[in-house]
Parts: structure tokens; sequence; C-alpha cells
């Protein structure tokens, strides 16, 4: 089964938007398989954003990742990365759609609430960045009949 690995940032942390962010996916019908709430390390955000090594806005974007506490997590389903995507919205809260947590809730490309992997083989590397395999949870929901 798919899984793709989210993190809300610390703005999302900051203006209580943890329950709300999570409500979209769980109520999409996506299984929670990993979360943890944490500090990250300036190590940490450097391997994260470490395609972005070489951008103006690298140094920025560490110091804002690192700067307060993080919700990371493992969602798991048919198709979730990309569906995740979705949900979440484009990478500018300006110009994404309405509906979406980034469209819905942000106005700034440096304060987008909320990390989605880009694609299968990225969700891969950044799960096993960021979480041990003891820390993830097999295990299927009692609706999941219901969902297929
Ligand atoms: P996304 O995959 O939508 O999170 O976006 P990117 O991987 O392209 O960018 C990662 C993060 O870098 C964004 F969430 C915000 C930040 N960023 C900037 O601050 N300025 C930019 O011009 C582009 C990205």
């Amino acid at each position: 089964m798919e899984r793709t690995f989210l993190a809300i940032k610390p703005d999302g942390v900051q203006r209580g938007l943890v329950g709300e962010i999570i409500r979209r996916f769980e109520t999409k019908g996506f299984t929670l398989v990993g979360l943890k709430f944490l500090k990250v390390s300036r190590e940490l955000a450097e391997q994260h954003y470490d395609v972005h090594r070489e951008r103006p806005f690298f140094a920025g974007l560490v110091e804002f990742i690192t700067s307060s506490p993080v919700v990371a997590m493992v969602w798991e389903g048919d198709g979730v990365v990309a569906s995740a995507r979705k949900i979440i919205g484009a990478t500018n809260p300006l110009t994404s759609e309405p509906g979406t947590i980034r469209g819905d809730f942000g106005i700034n490309i440096g304060r987008n609430l909320i990390h989605g992997s880009d694609a299968p083989e990225t969700a891969q590397k950044e799960i096993a960045l960021w979480f041990k395999d003891e820390e993830l949870v097999n295990w299927q929901p009692h609706l999941t009949p219901w969902l297929h």
C-alpha cells in the first residue's frame, strides 16, 4: 500500500491548525500509520530540504522549519502521494485553490503550513529520514471495506 510523508510546519502548529489539517486526511479516508511531534534539528532540516540547498531561500527555510515544533506524519492509502498533494494545494498559497489547505489558510509561500512528498520515491526517502521502522504501525481500520 502506498505511503506518503506529511509534516505540519511551525506556522500550522502555531496557528492551531493541527486538528483541522489532520481531519482533512482522516475524513478523506486515508490511514494514519505514523505520528510524532518534534522540534526539528538543523541536520534533519538540511537533509529534508537537500534538493533546495543551492536556492536563495534555503537558509530561511531551514531557519523557519527549526524555529518551532512540527507534526510529522505518515499516511497510507491508494494514490495517497498525489491525492495528498491535491488536498494540500499549490506551493504558493496565493495561487492554490480554495478548498485546499494552503488555499484556505495561507497567503505566504514561506509560510505554507504543510509539507507533502511530491512522488512515491521521494515519500520513501522522506519516511526513512523522519521515522524509524518501529515507529510506523501496520494496521487496517475496520472501515476500509466501506471505502473500497
Ligand atoms: P512544495 O513541494 O509545494 O512544498 O514546494 P517546494 O518543494 O517547491 O518548496 C519547498 C518549500 O520551500 C516550500 F514549502 C516553501 C519554500 N519556498 C520558498 O520559501 N520560496 C520559494 O520560492 C519556493 C519554495
